[in-house]
């Protein structure tokens, strides 16, 4: 890449599809459609207060969380800007109950795409950054027909790209195709996207851990033993810088760009959250995608989180995500206190 300064993401895209000489340029368009979508939202985060995008929807999500309008837009931009192009077969948004079927009069087309439209919606009305995690699959039922639930339940392993999209200081999207992660930053005199660094390794050595431990109470005895180890409680050399921003977008991107870990236990009170909070398909598998492309891993506790088939839609899962020999040494402790 000769001047960074002037590459833009169709750009950069376009000389990675080159590598591909069977592609046929839908996978390429599908990562513009999400570029194009994150732009759109983009201009709503960055107009927050000054348009009536703060404050809650008035109905409850799939989750049972209280919708925000934002929650709204940004899923609708999502599915505007992609269900319609004939690159996808289903969608299915942490928003929607059900998968979002592409009709067939639209030629669904031969990809699947999971996303989170607005991460860390509790941080709209407080000027937090939040973001849109995506997704993306082959489909696996037969071409031509609309998309199933199957084409959505697939193992994070078979993921063939995964990103987000961060709205805070600045719009950066971060995205992955097997081949390194690479982040832009959206330049708002230009409307572009403008790669900022390519290949991105996460430093060897994780500085900070992320996780609220105001659930101390709740957890088992092995994550208790996981907060202590990173607290340097048995040994202080071992001590890691705390940093929980309650947006999982923010929290992971910081970690991934100075090293660190990011988990959400699971909850032994709460029924709710007995299996973790957060969700599998469009939250844990796409972050665990980037950041074993950047050179660390990711786990529910046990089990490498891409190696988890779902078996529902909105299924929740403890989650570690970082540095590898942070997330071993949480393992460690998990399988000796808690398996
Ligand atoms: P959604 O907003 O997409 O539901 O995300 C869940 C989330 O807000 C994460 O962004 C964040 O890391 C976590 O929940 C915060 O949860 P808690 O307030 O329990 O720490």
């Amino acid at each position: 890449m000769s001047d960074s300064s002037i590459v833009t993401i169709e750009r950069f895209i376009l000389e990675q599809e080159r590598l591909h000489p069977e592609a046929t340029g839908d996978f390429t368009n599908l990562l513009y459609d999400i570029a194009l979508a994150a732009k759109v939202i983009s201009g709503y985060v960055r107009r927050a207060g000054l348009v009536d995008v703060l404050g809650a929807f008035g109905q409850e999500n799939v989750q049972g969380e209280q919708q925000q309008k934002l929650d709204v837009i940004a899923n609708e931009t999502v599915k505007q800007a992609i269900g319609f192009t004939g690159r996808v077969c289903v969608m299915a948004s942490e928003e929607e109950g059900d998968p979002v079927p592409v009709p067939r009069e639209r030629n669904p087309g031969k990809y699947v795409l999971l996303y989170d439209p607005l991460d860390g919606s509790s941080n709209i009305d407080v000027n937090v950054s939040i973001g849109t995690i995506f997704s993306i699959h082959k489909r696996v039922s037969p071409d031509g027909g609309p998309g199933t639930l199957d084409d959505c339940l697939q193992a994070g392993s078979q993921q063939i790209a995964a990103g987000y999209i961060i709205y805070g200081s600045s719009t950066v999207l971060v995205y992955t195709v097997r081949q390194g992660v690479h982040m832009f930053t959206l330049d708002p005199t230009i409307g572009e996207f403008r790669l900022l660094n390519h290949n991105i390794q996460t430093p060897p050595i994780g500085r900070f851990y992320s996780v609220n431990e105001s659930y101390y109470q709740r957890w088992t005895d092995g994550y208790r033993r996981v907060v202590q180890q990173f607290k340097g409680v048995e040994d202080p050399a071992e001590r890691k810088n705390a940093r929980y921003i309650g947006s999982l977008v923010a929290d992971f991107h910081r970690n991934l760009l100075a090293g660190g870990i990011y988990y959400y236990p699971a909850d032994k009170k709460d029924p709710r959250y007995t299996n973790g909070k957060l969700r599998l398909c469009y939250e844990g598998a796409p972050l665990a995608f980037i950041t074993e492309q950047a050179g660390g891993t990711s786990s529910d506790g046990s089990k490498n989180l891409l190696d988890l088939k779902p078996e529902s839609l909105h299924q929740r899962t403890p989650m570690f995500l970082g540095n590898r020999n942070l997330v071993e040494k949480a393992e460690e402790f998990i399988k000796k206190y808690d398996l």
